[in-house]
């Protein structure tokens, strides 16, 4: 044993995953730890796929719901999904095997906000959670849980399942008790909910470690695993210019007394144009940075390390492979500057208004009016999810989406008459952002803002074509609030649908 099961009760239990997937039973929900490839079991999953597939030959039924933090990995999505035993999903995901088997119609999925997720397990809405399946770092003296890379779910899950397994990860520096902060009452539905006491990106409010109940412990197994890891695209010009409208917007909010010198805290989303945000900021001229998120990547390391940014609170890592061997080599260095939370409190409304959270997230498209899609492609395919993006934007004091103006080569325009599905409203979206520019939609009335997003925003080749749109409209149109002609707002889907581009 690897020494880090110190419990002699937990000791007890130690089984090999096959063992322990023999368990689960057809229906079972299932709910995992895990959250942008970062804190999920790494074997257990593979080894319930091997008995699924098991069933399968034989012609047996067997299908569970599976329920996670966020997005996971090839290990646990793509291995569940390729056996098409994955009844339900929820919430974010982002693994091809389970896009398709939830865009071929083989998986029901249901994208919630990641804040609203602990309140809907709690309440029954996702029926019941038979078992829960989390990674630990460690298993304390006491019988605690220390979390390893994310946090996520867990709390919520250890809580409500019928029975727990822990998966001890030992590839998990042990250096990461005390990096966590673990908030219970934030369990409590109304009417006994309390404030929540988070005033400042650092705090911290709960303990160090998960409680579990010893008696739900059916199985403990050994990993030594590396996280998904994946390592980040180069930085390529659009993003690079899309970071540099944004330090620009941010640089001119100071100027106007909006933001103090020091911005306020800032949540970026996942993907390259986040990491290239963060890239400026290393060079750019605040100082004193804090960070209110759902994820560290690795530019918000490199922040940390240059001074410029004091501390970090999230709910998960999601790191290249070189970033995490450092993490895992310096986690307790690390662990005075950032605080793992569950993804209740990373993401909750609460904390996001009152320090007023600068929000900046990708988009799949924007429309002339400012409503944003995170989520769908033409209309009927789930990408990924909406994750934290609805509970920041909401809620922030600034709320930014950023997107190259074109995708698939220029096929397609990102910004569209009408959107083809609705994340974000145009109440909520503030600022859009491309290669192209920016558009500070704040104050504006969506005929104002039609004009402003297709001039500062959409691609030089669809720019004619938006604004024949608009008169077009304004023709046609019912009323003069946001006029539409609803028989061509979402034509450009439909030829791109029909003949592969969006362009006349
Ligand atoms: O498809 O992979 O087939 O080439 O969408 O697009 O340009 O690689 O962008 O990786 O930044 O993802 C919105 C999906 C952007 C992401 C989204 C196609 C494009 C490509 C991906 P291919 P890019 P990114 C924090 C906050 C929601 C969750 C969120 C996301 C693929 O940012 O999931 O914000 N956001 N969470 O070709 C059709 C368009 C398209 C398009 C791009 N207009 N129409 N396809 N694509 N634009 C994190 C968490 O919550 C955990």
């Amino acid at each position: 044993m690897s020494g880090r099961i110190r419990n002699e009760a937990f000791k007890q239990k130690v089984m090999s995953a096959h063992d322990a997937a023999a368990l689960v039973e057809n229906g079972w929900n299932v709910g995992f730890s895990g959250f942008t490839g970062s804190g999920y079991p790494k074997v257990f999953p593979e080894a319930l796929a091997a008995i699924i597939d098991a069933h399968h030959a034989k012609g047996e039924e067997f299908r569970i719901g599976v329920w996670t933090g966020a997005s996971t990995a090839p290990e646990l999505d793509g291995a569940l999904a390729r056996t098409g035993g994955i009844s339900y999903r929820a919430p974010y995901q982002s693994d091809p095997e389970m896009r398709s088997a939830i865009n071929t119609g083989v998986s029901y999925y249901q994208d919630i906000h990641l804040s609203h997720m602990g309140p809907q397990v709690s309440q029954g809405f996702l029926g019941h959670l038979n078992l829960a399946v989390v990674e630990a770092t460690a298993i304390t003296e006491d019988g605690d849980i220390v979390p390893s890379s994310s946090v996520g779910m867990n709390r919520t899950y250890l809580d409500h399942a019928d029975k727990i397994i822990i998966e001890v990860n030992s590839w998990q520096s042990e250096d990461l008790f005390g990096m966590h902060d673990i908030y219970y009452p934030i369990g409590a539905l109304p009417p006994n909910r309390v404030p929540l006491p988070i005033q400042n990106a650092g705090d911290r409010i709960g303990g160090k470690v998960l409680k579990v109940d010893a008696d739900k412990v059916v199985a403990v197994i050994e990993t030594n695993s590396a996280d998904r890891n994946t390592p980040f695209k180069a930085l390529d010009d659009d993003s690079r210019a899309i970071a540099g409208y944004f330090l620009d917007f941010l640089g001119n909010e100071v100027k106007a007394g909006r933001l103090p010198e020091n911005l306020l805290p800032l949540q970026s989303g996942v993907g390259n144009i986040a990491n290239a945000v963060l890239a400026g900021l290393l060079e750019g001229p605040f100082e004193n940075l804090t960070s209110y998120t759902e994820v560290i990547q690795d530019g918000m390391v490199d922040l940390l390390d240059s001074g410029k940014l004091t501390v970090a609170s999230a709910t998960a890592f999601s790191l290249s492979p070189t970033a995490a061997e450092k993490m895992n080599d310096n986690a307790a260095h690390y662990r005075n500057k950032i605080v793992l939370r569950p993804q209740d409190v990373s993401n909750h409304p609460e904390a996001i208004r009152r320090m007023g959270v600068i929000a900046c997230n990708g988009m799949i498209e924007a429309d002339i009016y400012g409503n944003v899609n995170s989520t769908h492609v033409m209309g009927s395919r789930m990408q990924n999810g909406i994750g934290g993006s609805g509970d920041f934007t909401r809620n922030g004091w600034v709320s930014c989406f950023v997107t190259p103006s074109t995708a698939k080569g220029g096929a397609i325009s990102c910004i569209v008459p009408m959107v083809n599905h609705v994340d974000h409203t145009e109440h909520d979206v503030q600022v859009l952002i491309t290669e192209q520019g920016l558009a500070d939609l704040r104050g504006l009335a969506p005929r104002q803002r039609a004009i402003k997003v297709i001039e500062n925003c959409a691609h030089p080749d669809y720019r004619e074509p938006l604004l024949e749109y608009v008169k077009l409209a304004e023709k046609k149109a019912n009323g003069h609030h946001t006029p539409h002609d609803l028989a061509t707002a979402l034509g450009w889907h439909v030829r791109f649908l029909e003949t592969g581009t969006m362009a006349l």
